[in-house]
C-alpha cells in the first residue's frame, strides 16, 4: 500500500469532544413510502445528512451514506387500497419516485434501499430471535379493535368516534384532536372504522410480542448522559423526558399482513401470521440497507464492518451519525438502542452492533407558520419545487434556515429575498463580474501579479474564516455554517470593491491585474467551499477556473498557497449568469398556487 494511503487510514481528525475516526457512517431517517415528500421532510433529515456526507468525503474520510424508504405499516396498506394497487406494487412505485426526487436534489446516497427488502426481513428476524433468546421479549395478550366488515384489526388511530370528554365527533382512538386528550378506542362513543365507516367493530383479544424496554432504563440513561454536550440539547431533552416518564415495555408486533413476518421459532409459533411493528423493523433497515449495498456492489461481508463496534484506535473504527426530525428522536434514543443493547449483551467484543455516536435532530420547518400538509396539499413538495427552480436554490435556502434551535418558517418572500441577496447578488454577481472582466480586459487569462498588503490581510482573514466554517460543518451546525460561508463571499466582494480593477485598469493596469488575479482565485475557492452545500453550482463555479473533479476536495492548504496557485496565462471560462433573481410577480404567482399566509 502506498505510504500516503496508509497514513490516511490511521489519520484521525480531532473534533470538539472526540477523535473522529477516518470512517464515517451516515444515515438519514427513512422517508415513509406514502407519496411525495415535502421540503420539511427534506430539511428535517435527508438534506443535512447529505451535506455532512459530502463534507466528510471532501476532507478525505471514507464515507458511507445510507437511506431507504420505510415501507411497512398500516398507512402504506391503506394508501395502496385507495390507489387500487397491491401494497407491494404501491411501494415499488413510490420507492422509484422518491429515489428519483432525492437524486435530483443532489442527495448523494451510497445506497437508497427498501425496508421491504429480503435483507431487512432476514436481519429483523435475526434481531428478534436474539432478543427472544436473551429474554427481552415476552408474549402478552392485548385487546385490539377488530373490524368485522373489513375482516382486520384496526390500529387505534383508525377507529373514530365521539370524544367522551369534549363531544368532538371525529376523535381518533388514540387521541382526540380537538381536546388533545389521550384516548383508548374503547372510550369512544359510537366507534366506527375510519377506513370504511363501518360501525361493526368489536374488541378482540390478540397475543403480541413485547420488548421489555423497562429493563433498559438505566443503561439508556447512562448512555444519554454520556452524550450531553456533544448531542443537541433538543435530542437529549426529548430522550430524558421519555426516561423521566418511565420506559414502557412496547408491543413490537401487529395483526397485519404487510410487514416482516414473526418467525415460527419465536414463542413456539404462537404469533404465526403476525408481522413486526413498522418501528421495530425500520431502524434495522439502516443495517439491512448497508447489506443491500454490499450485495449489489459485490462487497460481500464488508457491510458488517460498518456496523461493528470497535475501539477508537482500530483503523476500522467508524463514527456513526444519524439525522432526523424531533418526532423520530424517541425511537432512536430508546427503541432502537434497546434492540441493539439487548442483542449485544451476549455477543463478544468485536462483534457487538454499533450504536449511534452523534445524533442530530431538527425542529419543524413550517409553511407560513403552519403545517406542511400532504393530505391538503399545503406547502411545497419535492417534485414541484424542482419544476420551479434548480435544486441548489432550495438547498441553500433550506440549509441557511435549518430549523435547528427552533422551528423555522418557509415563506415565499423570505425564500425570494434569500436567493436574490445571497445567491444572485453576493455569490453569482461576484463570479460573473470577475470572470467577465478578465475576458474583456485580460484576454480571458489569469494575469501575473504580486500580492500586496491588502491581499495578505484578506488571506489571513480567510484562513480564520475557513477554519470556523469547517468547525461548524464538523459540528453539524448548518445555519451557522451557511452564515460563515456567506460571510466569506461577502469578504470577497468587499475586497473586490476596494481593489476596483475596473477603475484602475486605464491608469494602472498592473494594479488592476492584482485584483483580477485574486478575484479569479477567490472564484476557485468559492467552488471548493460551496461544494457540500450547492454541489451543482459549485462545479460550474469551479469549472470557470479549472476543470472540476467529481469530488471537489476541501481546501486543506493555507490560503497563501491556495490563492496564488494559478499559472499566469491560464485560460478561464466565464459561466453564463449564474443565479436568476426571483421576481415579485413570481412570488405572487407561487403564493396563489401553493397557498400562502
Ligand atoms: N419513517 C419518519 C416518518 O415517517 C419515519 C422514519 C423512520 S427512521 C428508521 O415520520
Ligand atoms: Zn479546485
Amino acid at each position: 500500500m502506498h505510504l500516503v494511503s496508509v497514513m490516511m487510514l490511521f489519520h484521525c481528525f480531532s473534533g470538539k469532544n472526540m477523535t473522529i475516526p477516518a470512517r464515517v457512517l451516515i444515515t438519514s431517517a427513512l422517508p415513509y413510502i406514502n407519496g411525495v415528500k415535502h421540503l420539511g421532510n427534506l430539511i428535517g433529515s435527508m438534506l443535512p445528512a447529505d451535506v455532512y456526507a459530502r463534507f466528510s468525503r471532501s476532507v478525505g474520510r471514507e464515507t458511507l451514506f445510507i437511506c431507504a424508504t420505510d415501507e411497512h405499516g398500516t398507512p402504506a396498506e391503506l394508501a395502496a387500497l385507495e390507489a387500487g394497487q397491491s401494497v407491494r406494487d404501491y411501494c415499488t412505485h413510490w420507492h422509484v419516485i422518491q429515489k428519483e426526487h432525492g437524486e435530483r436534489f443532489g442527495l448523494s446516497w451510497d445506497w437508497f434501499g427498501r425496508s421491504s427488502s429480503p435483507q431487512n426481513r432476514e436481519l429483523t428476524q435475526y434481531f428478534a430471535r436474539e432478543l427472544w433468546k436473551n429474554g427481552y421479549l415476552e408474549v402478552r395478550k392485548t385487546r385490539q379493535v377488530y373490524s368485522v366488515a373489513e375482516k382486520r384489526f384496526l390500529p387505534d388511530r383508525y377507529v373514530i368516534g365521539t370524544c367522551p370528554h369534549c363531544g368532538y365527533d371525529r376523535a381518533r382512538g388514540d387521541q382526540c384532536e380537538n381536546c388533545t386528550r389521550v384516548l383508548d378506542p374503547a372510550d369512544l362513543i359510537n366507534p366506527r372504522s375510519a377506513v370504511s365507516g363501518s360501525p361493526e367493530i368489536e374488541i378482540r383479544e390478540s397475543a403480541h410480542l413485547f420488548l421489555k424496554q423497562s429493563e433498559f432504563a438505566e443503561r439508556i440513561r447512562t448512555w444519554i448522559d454520556s452524550h450531553k454536550g456533544d448531542w443537541p440539547n433538543l435530542v437529549t431533552s426529548i430522550a430524558e423526558k421519555w426516561l423521566d416518564e418511565g420506559l414502557q415495555d412496547r408491543g413490537i408486533t401487529r395483526d397485519l399482513e404487510w410487514g416482516v413476518p414473526v418467525p415460527d421459532d419465536i414463542a413456539n409459533g404462537e404469533l404465526k401470521g403476525k408481522v413486526f411493528y413498522v418501528w421495530f423493523d425500520a431502524p434495522i433497515e439502516y443495517i439491512a440497507a448497508t447489506k443491500e449495498w454490499a450485495d449489489a456492489t459485490g462487497k460481500g461481508d464488508l457491510w458488517r464492518d460498518w456496523w461493528t463496534e470497535r475501539g477508537g484506535n482500530d483503523p476500522r473504527a467508524v463514527r456513526y451519525v444519524e439525522f432526523m426530525a424531533k418526532d423520530n428522536v424517541p425511537f432512536h434514543t430508546v427503541g432502537f438502542p434497546c434492540t441493539l443493547f439487548g442483542v449485544n449483551e451476549t455477543l463478544p467484543e468485536g462483534e457487538k452492533w454499533k450504536v449511534v455516536d452523534r445524533l442530530k435532530g431538527f425542529n419543524w420547518l413550517t409553511y407560513y407558520g403552519g403545517k406542511f400538509s400532504t393530505s391538503s396539499k399545503r406547502g411545497v413538495f419535492m417534485d414541484t419545487a424542482l419544476d420551479l427552480l434548480p435544486a441548489d436554490y432550495w438547498r441553500y435556502y433550506l440549509l441557511a434556515n435549518a430549523p435547528e434551535s427552533a422551528d423555522s418558517s418557509f415563506t415565499w418572500e423570505h425564500f425570494a429575498g434569500t436567493v436574490n441577496k445571497d445567491l444572485a447578488d453576493v455569490l453569482g454577481n461576484f463570479v460573473n463580474r470577475v470572470t467577465k472582466f478578465c475576458v474583456s480586459r485580460f484576454d480571458g487569462k489569469v494575469p501575473d501579479a504580486i500580492y500586496g498588503e491588502e491581499e495578505q490581510a484578506l488571506i489571513a482573514e480567510l484562513d480564520g474564516r475557513i477554519t470556523t466554517y469547517r468547525g461548524f460543518l464538523e459540528a453539524m451546525e448548518f445555519r451557522k455554517a451557511l452564515g460563515e460561508l456567506r460571510a466569506i463571499w461577502v469578504v470577497g466582494n468587499e475586497y473586490l470593491t476596494r481593489a476596483a480593477p475596473w477603475t484602475h485598469f486605464k491608469t494602472d493596469p498592473a494594479r488592476a491585474a492584482v485584483g483580477v488575479r485574486m478575484g479569479l482565485h477567490l472564484v476557485h475557492l468559492f467552488g471548493h467551499l460551496a461544494a457540500p452545500i450547492i454541489p451543482s453550482y459549485a462545479k460550474v463555479i469551479h469549472a470557470a477556473i479549472l476543470p472540476a473533479p467529481d469530488l471537489i476536495p476541501w481546501p486543506d492548504e493555507t490560503m497563501a498557497g491556495f490563492l496564488d496557485q494559478l499559472k499566469p496565462g491560464h485560460v478561464i471560462h466565464p459561466p453564463e449568469v449564474l443565479f436568476a433573481k426571483i421576481t415579485d410577480e413570481q412570488v405572487e404567482e407561487w403564493k396563489t398556487r401553493f397557498g400562502g399566509e
